[in-house]
Parts: structure tokens; C-alpha cells; sequence
């Protein structure tokens, strides 16, 4: 056998061997969610056809051509009994775009379509597109919100760039048709938006993001609500803010939207992440609270802390000491599927159910937001617990 023949057969064995890798729990337990063992997508899981020519007259030595740097923060939806993910997949050339991965299984067997997502280029300045979420709206729509990434052109600096909030819409995952960006007349630019799959009086129901800059929030107070009744021309005039950053907290630096909003009985449960700065720069966690139903940008629970650290080797990755939501699956048996992403490299899934993290969204002790507070929080569940023991 020729070598490039060899290195073809070799690399397509080691890729249908992932894709038909089986998953387990793992023996991380906190009784919220099970940890799943093997990320359900990674740069190794994008298509040969993606990355290598597979001519030998062309490319005779069998190498990559256009190389795929992460797979990360995936949108999920389930449509006809099918799990569908909507990878952020960055290139070697550090462009992202967006490409859906299905499997028959919340937790394993995903794999890549041939052709990532040609969104509508209808945004000149347009340099990088990620993070999609995917909302299936009462009006029949599934859309997807993302950020929309360009150079700021007042700014002479090489880094200095401009988030908004793209807009496209589908029935299918395959053609997508694309709505002008979302303008939010109080916020200069916008990243983590995400929208309700209910109107809210009779209104489009977005959840964003208020930046000053596209790094830093600046004067942003945490993640906003806003509404707009066209959503072909989408327009906030007003946000409110709804989970607030907060001193020496877990949001202290910024907060974001992550997966959609879930509807209980109880409210909304969001699943969204927040970022406190560190020595080692920022470092990103999951974490919950829960909207009113009659009210979604009011907060009725929002417990303390952090849901998905990064830990162990999720730690280390391009961005390292990052854990990052922007997708989750309700099954119709009340299972949960959150969809994490680790360090900008990789995707992980944990499951657990509805009921559990209603639970844990409205029993979990709040922040109290000073040291000797926590201290007086734990002594007195230690005394519950010495007191329950005592009298078994
Ligand atoms: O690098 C960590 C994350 O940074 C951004 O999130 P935020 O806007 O909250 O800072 C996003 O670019 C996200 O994709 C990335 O995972």
C-alpha cells in the first residue's frame, strides 16, 4: 500500500473509532449532574474531507491543508428524535464558524454533516461569527443568535473589535435565512444574546448582554431583557437588567445568557455562566438562576456559587480555565443534557434531570456575599446536620 493510502486508511480508521466511542458517567458526583467521561466533540471529530485533500496527486504527502485549531460551545436542539449540535469550530487560521452534529444519543455518536453552515454573508464587516444559540420560537421558527464579530473601525488598534448579536432563522438546520443584526439602542455591543422561545407581551423576549467595549462590560450591570415586536428588524430600545454582576463574586468581572431558558412550572430555569478575574486572567463557570414566569427579566432564585468548574484536564485548552455553556437539551423524559464547553478546545456533556435542578436552583442557599456570612451559612447546615444525626 502507497503511504498516502496508509495514512488515509489509518487516519479514517482513528476517526470513525471516535465517533463510535462509547460514553460513560463518570465517578465525579455532587448529586446535581453526572459528569460525562469523554467530550462529545473535539477538533479530531471534524471530517477528513474538512481538513485533508484526499488526491494523491495533489497532495501527495498526505497533509492537512486546512487544519481545525477547537470544537467548543455548541447551541443544541432535539427535533424529531434526533440530538443536533451547533459547534463553534475554529480553524488553524483562528476564523470560526458554525457546523451541526447529530446523533441518535444526547451523550455520544456525534457526528459532523459534510458541509459546515454557509450563513448568508450579508454583513460585509463581518470578520468572525460564534457561540449560536438555538431558540425554537412560538411563531414556527427555529433561530439562531450569535455574536457577530467585526474590526472597530475608530480604532487604529489591531484588536479592537465591535460584538453584536447576528440573527438567522430556519425550519431545518440546512437553509438559513439571515435578519439584520440586533440593535440595542442603550448598549454599544452585545455578546451572549439569546432569545425566549415565548413571546412576552406579544413581543420578541431577548435576553443580552450590555458591553461598553468587547472585552469588558465596563458599565454593562449584568445580563439584560429587552423586547421588540419585529423581529425582521430587530430593535431594543430599553434593557433591564435581570442577573446582576456582583462584588467578589462568580459574576464579579461579567455574566452571560447561556443555554435558552428552560420553562418549569416555577419559572424560568437559566443556565448561564459567569467570570471573576484571577492572577492566571479570567476564569469562566456555569452557573443558575430562575426568571419569574409572569416576569422573565425578574430574578425569583439564584443560588449561590457555581454549577460546572472546569477540573482536571478540562482546565487546560487554548483559553485555559474556562467552562462555557451555550446549549442544553430537555428530553421528553425530563432528562437534562448541558452542553459545556472547556478552555475554548473541547465539548462535554452532564446530564441530570428538570426536577433536580429546579431543586437545586430554588433550595440552594443563596450568596451571602461576605466571608463571615458563609461562615455562619455552613455552621448552621453543620448544626441541622449534627442535629439529624444525633437524633437518628
Ligand atoms: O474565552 C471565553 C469565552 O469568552 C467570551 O465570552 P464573554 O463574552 O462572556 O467574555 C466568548 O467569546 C466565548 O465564546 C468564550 O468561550
Amino acid at each position: 500500500m502507497s503511504t498516502f493510502k496508509a495514512a488515509y486508511a489509518w487516519e479514517n480508521a482513528r476517526y470513525e473509532a471516535l465517533i463510535h466511542q462509547p460514553n460513560h458517567p463518570s465517578r465525579f458526583y455532587n448529586g446535581i449532574y453526572t459528569r460525562w467521561e469523554n467530550p462529545v466533540l473535539t477538533r479530531e471529530h471534524a471530517p477528513l474531507i474538512w481538513r485533508y485533500d484526499l488526491d494523491p496527486a495533489t497532495n501527495p504527502y498526505f497533509m492537512e491543508r486546512l487544519g481545525i485549531n477547537a470544537v467548543f460551545n455548541a447551541g443544541a436542539i432535539k427535533l424529531n428524535g434526533t440530538y443536533y449540535l451547533i459547534a463553534r469550530v475554529e480553524g488553524n487560521d483562528r476564523k470560526s464558524f458554525f457546523a451541526v452534529a447529530e446523533s441518535s444519543s444526547p451523550v455520544q455518536g456525534f457526528r459532523f454533516w459534510n458541509y459546515p453552515v454557509q450563513l448568508p454573508d450579508s454583513c460585509p464587516s463581518e470578520t468572525n461569527v460564534y457561540d449560536m444559540r438555538l431558540t425554537q420560537h412560538e411563531d414556527g421558527w427555529i433561530y439562531g443568535v450569535f455574536c457577530s464579530e467585526s474590526k472597530d473601525p475608530s480604532d487604529p488598534d489591531l484588536s479592537a473589535a465591535v460584538a453584536a448579536a447576528g440573527i438567522v432563522r430556519t425550519h431545518d438546520l440546512k437553509t438559513w435565512e439571515r435578519l439584520p443584526n440586533l440593535i440595542t439602542k442603550q448598549s454599544p455591543q452585545q455578546r451572549n444574546v439569546c432569545l425566549l422561545p415565548e413571546f412576552v407581551d406579544g413581543q420578541y423576549a431577548f435576553y443580552t448582554r450590555p458591553m461598553d467595549g468587547f472585552i469588558d462590560t465596563g458599565s454593562g450591570g449584568g445580563i439584560g431583557f429587552g423586547l421588540c415586536p419585529d423581529i425582521t428588524h430587530a430593535v431594543i430600545d430599553h434593557e433591564r437588567i435581570t442577573s446582576r454582576r456582583k462584588y467578589h463574586t462568580i459574576t464579579e468581572s461579567k455574566n452571560g445568557a447561556g443555554a435558552v431558558p428552560i420553562k418549569t412550572d416555577k419559572g424560568w430555569l437559566h443556565i448561564a455562566h459567569g467570570v471573576r478575574n484571577t492572577a492566571a486572567g479570567l476564569r469562566y463557570v456555569v452557573y443558575v438562576f430562575m426568571t419569574a414566569l409572569d416576569d422573565p427579566a425578574q430574578v425569583i432564585a439564584e443560588p449561590g456559587g457555581l454549577l460546572i468548574a472546569p477540573r482536571g484536564n478540562e482546565r487546560v485548552g487554548d483559553v485555559s480555565n474556562v467552562a462555557f455553556t451555550n446549549g442544553a437539551i430537555l428530553d421528553d423524559d425530563g432528562q437534562l443534557y448541558i452542553y459545556y464547553a472547556s478552555a475554548d478546545t473541547r465539548l462535554h456533556v452532564a446530564s441530570t434531570t428538570l426536577d433536580r435542578m429546579i431543586d437545586f436552583a430554588l433550595h440552594t442557599p443563596a450568596d451571602p456575599l461576605r466571608s463571615a456570612d458563609c461562615v455562619k451559612q455552613r455552621c448552621a447546615l453543620i448544626d441541622r446536620n449534627l442535629a439529624y444525626l444525633a437524633g437518628k
